[in-house]
């Protein structure tokens, strides 16, 4: 899968996707990122890539000609689906995470600042948002859309079991886990899990993730 990340502050990037399971999907080409800068694309002598809104309010818009442009270039070997991140997006869900998984090649708008201007959403397939807050921009959000995704590619998690055993991958919150030491000051590992009987620990599991869901998810019980 390709996905090509529009931005104006491309080095939020270098981290989240330079280490531990995106590193290595990349590495083991399952996943190819790259981040474009919109501001290369302002064609003004100071390369001026938002301005003022029209009709007075607060704070700066991103202009329409930079990112135009960047997605000109960017989309000239070929179509991706293009999404813009923004709160009044489809909710991010693992449903629409296991559909975007799916495809060839997405491209990521990432918005700053007051927003874009609009004029740009002729250009854009979809709005998708993490949230119902206000962020400083869609980086954040678009580094959260390419994490959650990526689980679903097949062969980027160690075993497929692990999107399959979940949170919310049936509706309910996942079972607490635990590693060695089986005994941590005094803190001892449940015994079921240490007793090797599959059938039990399973049991175990279950209600743990039903108890855990109807004291602090609720509202997932009566979705499921
Ligand atoms: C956001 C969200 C979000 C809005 C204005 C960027 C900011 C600024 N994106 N889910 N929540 N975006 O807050 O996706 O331009």
């Amino acid at each position: 899968m390709k996905i090509d990340i529009l931005t104006l502050f491309p080095e939020m990037f270098e981290g989240p996707f330079s280490c531990s399971i995106l590193k290595r999907a990349q590495e083991s080409g399952l996943l190819s990122i790259r981040i474009h800068n919109i501001r290369d694309y302002a064609d003004n002598k100071h390369h001026k890539a938002d301005d003022y809104p029209f009709g007075g309010g607060a704070g700066l818009v991103m202009m329409a000609q930079p990112i135009f442009d960047c997605m000109d270039a960017v989309l000239r070997d070929g179509p991706a689906r293009r999404i813009l991140l923004s709160p009044r997006g489809k909710r991010l869900s693992p449903e629409l995470a296991q559909e975007l998984a799916r495809e060839e090649r997405l491209l990521l708008l990432c918005g700053h600042y007051e927003g874009i201007d609009e004029r740009v959403m002729t250009v854009i397939d979809e709005e998708v948002s993490i949230g119902d807050y206000v962020l400083t921009g869609g980086e954040l959000p678009a580094m959260v859309l390419t994490d959650c995704l990526a689980r679903f590619i097949p062969g980027v998690l160690g075993s497929e079991d692990s999107v399959v055993e979940e949170s919310f991958s049936d509706g309910r919150l996942e079972y607490p886990q635990y590693t060695r030491p089986a005994d941590f000051r005094g803190l001892r590992v449940p015994e079921v899990l240490l007793g090797g009987n599959h059938k039990k620990i399973q049991e175990w599991r279950s209600g743990q993730s039903e108890l855990k869901t109807r004291l602090t998810r609720p509202d997932l019980m009566e979705k499921r």
